[in-house]
């Protein structure tokens, strides 16, 4: 059955709150950025400042020459977060489908709501003013039946936008689109697609499956797709976790000391990276063996604070194993998990910091 995707994205999100926050900055071209040393860029502009050709990832020296009587901000991302939260409430609260993407920006799937009398669309302008209700913020809501045409339609009327894509204009709209507006199309790729002639979506519904796959590899059939609105159409929701673990399973029971700390040391590591991935650290650390008759023994600690790297978890479950282990029973599975995850506190993260992980 055909699906029902939202994707909602804040308008101008670090500059509304902070326009929101201080009604002197209200209509006024402000700013958000690194403090204007060399490395700083912007993080992202109000409308009012990109009428200046101010954007995200600016340097702030550049900005400052565009537009010098502009209101300049740091960054406060405890409060981004606090209203990302806010919203990604909101998304849940119409379906368990919540894809979120960054602290802006998530996909919901509604199919299961869409009604004769209650069509996608409604609900996304009911998810629009639940948000300008609970944070006094707009966004913008594109509705289609996949993924990546609903993050287009998202993008086509902000601010404060509410834009559908469906069979009946899908072909208008993709045929005129700039080849680098196609998702997965980068400086790179667009410069090779541009090589070939390929500068809108029509040249690209022009070209055969096979071209595609012999000039772009294995995106061919993907690009091929994409230019005749055809795209993934799941959204992942992401449960929240309560805790990370990765265990293994010996083909032939262990009773090696160092061969077993090995392996605890390669878990450790998958933890970490698995934690850095969602940006979650944790204050509990589990371990786990299952002994060669089934016996399943466990030992946690509580920290006094919240870790994520690989070695002090390593460190903490080398200490847990060795009070498990009996000399003398070899076990069949090992376990490390790390539990009572929270997010990583962005206070002591710098601008760069929150850059690098969105990419
Ligand atoms: N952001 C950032 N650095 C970037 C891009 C974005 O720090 N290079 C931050 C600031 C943005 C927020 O992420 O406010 C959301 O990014 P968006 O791309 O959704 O941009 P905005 O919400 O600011 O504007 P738009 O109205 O175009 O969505
Ligand atoms: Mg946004």
């Amino acid at each position: 059955m055909e699906k029902r995707i939202i994707h909602v994205d804040m308008d101008a999100f670090y500059a509304q709150i902070e326009q929101r926050d201080n009604p002197r900055l209200k209509d006024k071209p402000v700013i958000v950025g690194g403090k204007s040393s060399s490395r700083g860029v912007v993080a992202t502009a109000s409308y009012e400042a990109r009428k200046f050709g101010v954007h995200s990832a600016m340097p702030m020296s550049r900005a400052h020459q565009l537009c010098p009587d502009g209101y300049y901000v740091t960054p406060r991302f405890n409060r981004y977060r606090d209203v990302s939260n806010t919203i990604m409430e909101i998304f849940r609260s119409y379906t368990d489908y919540v894809q979120p993407v960054s602290l802006d920006e998530a996909y919901l799937d509604i199919t299961h709501l869409v009604r004769r009398d209650m069509p996608a669309s409604r609900i996304a302008s009911f998810i629009k003013r639940d948000v300008l209700e609970a944070t006094g913020l707009t966004c913008s809501a594109g509705v289609s039946y996949n993924r990546f045409l609903a993050k287009m339609a998202s993008g086509m009327n902000k601010p404060d936008g509410l834009t559908i894509i469906h069979h009946g204009n899908v072909h208008d709209i993709l045929m005129p689109l700039p080849i680098g507006d196609f998702p997965g199309v980068g400086k790179v790729t667009e410069e090779r697609m541009k090589e070939r002639g390929i500068h809108t979506g029509e040249d690209l519904y022009s070209h055969s499956e096979r071209d595609l796959i012999n000039w772009f590899g294995k995106r061919g059939p993907k690009l091929y797709h994409y230019a005749r609105g055809i795209g993934d159409d799941t959204v992942q929701s992401e449960r929240i976790r309560k805790s990370i673990g990765k265990e293994t399973t010996f083909e032939v029971d262990k009773n090696d000391d160092e061969e077993i700390l090995a392996v605890i040391r390669k878990l450790a590591q998958q933890v970490s990276t698995k934690m850095n991935q969602y940006g979650l650290v944790g204050d509990t650390v589990t371990v786990k063996i299952k002994e060669f008759d089934f016996r399943s023994l466990t030992k946690q600690l509580k920290l006094p604070e919240t870790i994520a790297e690989a070695d002090e978890i390593y460190n903490i479950s080398y200490h847990l194993y060795t009070e498990l282990k009996s000399v003398e029973r070899p076990i069949r599975l090992i376990g490390v998990t790390v539990g009572n995850l929270k997010e990583k506190n962005f206070e002591n993260m710098t601008i760069y910091d929150f850059i690098q992980r969105k990419e």
